[in-house]
């Protein structure tokens, strides 16, 4: 009985939350998701699993000395002590245990390094693997490198949203920084809308930070990082990459090369957009319910990939209950890898990987499950369509 009532007063409380921020509840529910479906590779076998972004066939041994040669010269700017540090850090990290406040602010000391030298659009290469929103659920990222394979093994590109929302905001956003650091060509961190100053304060990661440490000292260290997440990438020249979607104040990817991003992610403007704005049905520009950023049609994404000679365009920022959903006639596709989120939403995750030859293909996983906790995989209420 109570823990029934339990559970209607969350309703309740989710209900609220989430007409206030009318964030995260534009699931996407279209035609084109059954499009979508049909490239799917469900129950993807271990074999599949074990052999991602690796080269096959007899090249494959050369290509691994080669990687680990770019992995050696890589971290050749970090010292040993540092690596070692490093090292400690994300193994006390992958047990989901907090780092100490003094370790936090030298981490995003060394953080800044790496992330001020980055582009606004970040270049990318292939083989890599295009993640969505995270969202504090740090247990479902580490089923994430389970079904994706292990950084730097694999090549990561993460699209933004690391905190709030979920219980472990600190762990799962030190984590990343923690393999961004001591992995810089290995792992790209973009920008979400909620590494913000602002958005944190009312999601979760502020208190979470509170709670954990006592003090807004880690809030502050690590929203101070934020401004320096570069906010779009570009794989090969081809797939552009970004939290939100397209601006009317930019149309070409020279445009975002000319912002400044260094600063709290504005209220408006083109830098907002990027980080906030969705695809819609309806064409041209529209005004977005989320108070931030716009809605832009298949029109502005062809137009915006005829433009700039693109092949896509991936974006996270919605929930999708599959964990990725085609829209545009695919020049554009949404990716969500916080499976069943806010531990309530029934949805699955998805990672894409994009391969040497630009093949793409998705993974699909379900939450981890975790000993002593409920299992909860209801479907989406009524008020998240
Ligand atoms: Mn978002």
């Amino acid at each position: 009985m109570d823990s029934d009532r339990d559970v209607a007063m969350e309703d309740v409380n989710m209900s609220l939350d989430d007409v206030m921020d009318s964030i995260d509840i534009n699931v996407i529910a279209n035609d084109e998701t059954g499009i979508a479906n049909a490239n799917t590779k469900k129950n993807k076998s271990k074999s599949n699993i074990s052999s991602k972004n690796q080269p096959a066939g007899a090249a494959a041994a050369a290509a691994q000395q080669q990687q680990q040669q770019q992995q050696q010269q890589q971290t050749s700017i970090l010292d040993t002590s540092s690596i070692n540090q490093l090292d400690q850090w994300i193994e006390k990290l992958s047990k989901c245990e907090p780092l100490s406040e003094q370790d936090v602010k030298k981490l995003c000391e060394m953080a800044v390094e790496v992330l001020q030298k980055e582009e606004n659009v970040q270049p990318v290469h292939v083989p890599v693997t295009i993640c969505g929103d995270v969202h504090g659920q740090f247990h479902d990222l580490m089923e994430l490198f389970k079904i994706g394979g292990p950084c730097p093994d694999t090549n990561y590109l993460f699209m933004g949203d690391y905190v709030d929302r979920g219980y472990y905001s600190v762990e799962t956003v030190s984590y990343l920084v923690c393999m961004k650091v001591r992995f810089p060509n290995r792992i790209t961190i973009l920008r979400g809308n909620h590494e913000s100053r602002q958005i944190t304060q009312v999601y979760g990661f502020y208190d979470e930070c509170l709670r954990k440490y006592g003090s807004a000292t880690v809030w502050k260290v690590f929203t101070d990082l934020f401004d320096y997440f570069p906010i779009t990438a570009l794989v090969d020249n081809k797939v552009f990459c970004l939290h939100g979607g397209l601006s009317p104040m930019i149309e070409t990817i020279d445009q975002v090369r000319e912002l400044n991003r260094i600063q709290e992610v504005p209220h408006e403007g083109p830098m907002c957009d990027l980080l906030w704005s969705d695809p819609d049905d309806r064409g041209g520009w529209g005004i977005s319910p989320r108070g931030a950023g716009f809605t832009f049609g298949q029109d502005i994404s062809e137009q915006f990939n005829h433009t700039n000679n693109l092949s896509l365009i991936a974006r996270a920022h919605q929930l999708v209950m599959d964990g990725f959903s085609w829209s545009h006639q695919e020049n554009v596709v949404t990716i969500f890898s916080a499976p069943n989120y806010c531990y309530r939403c029934g949805n699955q995750a998805a990672i894409m990987e994009v391969d040497e030859q630009h093949n793409r293909q998705f993974l699909q996983y379900d939450p981890s499950l975790r000993p002593g906790e409920p299992t909860v995989t209801r479907k989406t209420p009524d008020y998240f369509l």
